[in-house]
């Protein structure tokens, strides 16, 4: 449980500045290999290029709530419906 409460922290701390700065969304520099790769998972779900549907530069609450269940169910590796730390394993 640790575990994932510091991945979603981590998705907080990349994720907002991402969202306030476009030049910056999907940003991930210092991570390397594995744990890259699975951050880069994780912030592209939560960048406004992922979850603006109809690509007019807003997210729309539908568009947030559609985009972030699919970001919830690509996160979720076992697809047992629930996001644990075994889902963000390296
Ligand atoms: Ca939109
Ligand atoms: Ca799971």
């Amino acid at each position: 449980m640790q575990r994932l409460t510091a991945a979603l922290c981590m998705v907080g701390l990349l994720t907002v500045p991402a969202l306030a700065a476009a030049d910056t969304e999907g940003d991930v520099e210092g991570y390397q290999g594995d744990a890259r790769v699975l951050m880069q998972r994780i912030t592209d779900g939560m960048t406004r290029s992922a979850s603006d549907a109809d690509g007019d530069g807003r997210v729309q609450r539908a568009e947030f709530i559609d985009g972030t269940q699919a970001w919830l169910n690509d996160l979720d590796r076992n697809g047992d419906g629930v996001i644990t730390a075994d889902d963000l394993a390296l």
